[in-house]
């Protein structure tokens, strides 16, 4: 017993310090800006440890952190640049470490490129949005996993010349644990520099980085705020999660943060954020939630104001593929899970209440509870801090030299859908399964380990895919090493001027005659999009439950048997 008791101490002091490195801000406080690691002489070396501890409501929180204390750094590098980043495994196990899906587990002293292990304590890394090779050391994920003995791991690649400017983010990416590690805040911002060459309305001004994360609830019994208009009956879902009560408001499935300042359920006592009085800044969102869905609004004196949308997950907007300093206004912003948005905002006039929000998302009778809820007031002051600036006289970005993805023949389409079973037939409200598949395969959960492709695509071509959701809650479909083209939304051609890598599948309702859809032309024209790697729904837990499937696209020089011709 009494050896029992001094184990769990030292597990707690571990877990107190881990604590005391990743310090997390209190509800209500200032919006720190993540400290900044920018590339010199065309590279960037960093080290970055990973560590968990337990927060005051038994939930595990991750975060990532430099020698010197910085926590989530935001990594900034230039097209061409070389990124080295070491990352240490500090993990220890929260609770029970195995996993059903994995046989390989005690490989912790083994090749971490070949390793393949999937427990609470390994971790790996994916930058989302680079088109960078699917290999290890750059962005593989299904083999590579660091376990806590291991050296620190190196991560070694060039951000390609040719990849839009933009913002893009890193997180863990271990099946079965994506969840867990992204939830616990595991995730930082990545921003490929020159965005102001894209689009000239953005040339000069402050930046201001905003991670928005979820975390399991603060008050988790707490009765709704008597401030809301409505209060909906207390449902769950099967993980435990308030479910989508379609009203709007009541408890959240998880509460949210900005920059890591908690804005707890249930009063959302809002951040805050200065600017100075009128100030135009660039404003660079990614959504880092595991689970939840944004639809964001900024108010002032509870009037929405237009949002000058300049880029969407990394790329910025343009013409059919020309560069013509576009911009897009908006009275809100739609960001999925693993979504960034960048856009111009005029920050308010002395006097004036600002208030970023997320407005409600409805995720379906089988989604999660994404109510309305404040996220932080704006405020206008003198001395608001100042934060990296944007240069004033940008040199052009010279134009793409590769055709516009909508104006490229795809050789095919295919049809992919979105699904759920019960496990147990017997009981529909039970856990679920996910699955997505390829139309005439029969939906299994992903296995990491068979290895073997659901779709095989060859390097040059582009493709289109219309992606069904069958199930009664809201996905978002996303895929490594590419962006897409959203060409249909819901069978209306939308043919959007931007690309994408994560976009939501709106849920089925059960009653119409076509299921609803997305149709999307695929790129793999570039020569890093060669190789195995993923395609998912970005709900953390619905990935982590199955929803995953595998992709190879060989290079075009290798003879594949039934691809027709590209046309130009
Ligand atoms: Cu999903």
């Amino acid at each position: 017993m009494q050896r029992l008791a001094l184990i769990a101490l030292a597990g707690l002091t571990v877990a107190l310090q881990a604590q005391d490195i990743c310090h997390r801000p209190s509800p209500g406080g200032a919006v720190p800006e993540p400290p900044d690691l920018r590339s010199r002489a065309g590279q960037l070396i960093v080290d970055l440890r990973i560590h968990n501890f337990v927060n005051t409501n038994g939930s595990v929180g991750y975060c990532y952190t430099t020698p010197d204390g910085k926590v989530a750094p935001t990594l900034r590098l230039n097209p061409g640049d070389l990124l080295i980043l070491n990352l240490k495994n500090d993990l220890t196990a929260p609770g029970p470490a195995a996993h059903h899906h994995t046989g390989a587990d005690s490989n912790a002293s083994g090749d971490p490129c070949l390793s393949g292990a999937m427990t609470a304590a390994s971790t790996n890394l994916h930058f989302h949005g680079l088109t960078i090779p699917p290999v290890c050391h750059q962005d593989e994920v299904l083999n590579t996993s660091v376990q806590p003995g291991d050296k620190p791991f190196q991560y070694r690649f060039r951000i390609p010349q040719d990849e839009p400017p933009g913002l893009y983010w890193y997180h863990p990416h271990i099946h079965g644990f994506s969840k867990v590690q992204v939830l616990g805040g595991a995730s930082g911002a990545l921003i490929v520099e020159g965005i102001e060459r894209a689009t000239k309305e953005v040339a000069g001004l402050r930046e201001r980085v905003l991670v928005i994360r979820d975390q399991d609830l603060l008050n988790p019994d707490a009765p709704p705020s008597k401030s809301e208009p409505v209060i909906p009956k207390m449902l769950l879902d099967q993980d435990g999660d308030a479910a989508n009560n379609g009203t709007g408001f009541g408890r959240p499935a998880k509460d949210l943060s900005i920059n890591y300042v908690p804005v707890p359920y249930p009063d959302y006592p809002p951040a805050l954020i200065e600017i100075k009085p009128e100030e135009r800044q660039l404003w660079r969102i990614v959504n880092a939630s595991a689970i939840t869905y944004l639809n964001l609004e900024i108010l002032f004196n509870r009037a929405p104001q237009q949002l000058g949308l300049v880029a969407l997950d990394g790329v910025p907007l343009n013409q059919n593929g020309k560069i013509e300093d576009s911009v897009s206004w908006q009275s809100h912003l739609g960001v999925p899970p693993g979504g960034r948005v960048e856009f111009i905002l005029k920050g308010p006039a002395p006097g004036v209440t600002g208030l970023l929000v997320t407005k409600s998302v409805d995720t379906g009778p089988g989604g999660e509870n994404d109510p309305n809820r404040a996220i932080a007031t704006i405020t206008a002051s003198a001395s608001a801090p100042e934060f990296s600036k944007l240069s004033d006289s940008p040199e052009p970005l010279s134009a793409s030299g590769v055709p516009w993805l909508g104006d490229v023949a795809p050789v095919r389409t295919r049809r992919l859908y979105f699904s759920e079973k019960p496990v147990d037939p017997e009981k529909p409200n039970g856990a679920m399964e996910f699955f997505i598949t390829v139309n005439g395969e029969t939906p299994v959960a992903f296995d990491p380990k068979s290895g073997l492709p659901n779709i095989i695509a060859k390097q040059g071509t582009v493709e289109d895919w219309i992606i069904e959701n069958r199930s009664n809650e809201l996905h978002a479909f996303h895929i490594h090493q590419l962006h897409f083209l959203l060409l249909d939304y819901l069978g209306r051609r939308v043919n959007e001027p931007f690309l994408r890598d994560t976009v939501n599948v709106p849920y089925y309702n059960g009653r119409s005659l076509e299921y609803p859809s997305v149709k999307l032309r695929m790129d793999f024209r570039d020569p890093n999009t060669v190789g195995t790697f993923v395609f998912h729904c970005h709900l953390l837990e619905h990935e982590d439950g199955g929803m995953m499937g595998l992709i190879r696209v060989e290079p075009s020089a290798s003879p594949i048997s039934n691809v027709s011709t590209l046309s130009k």
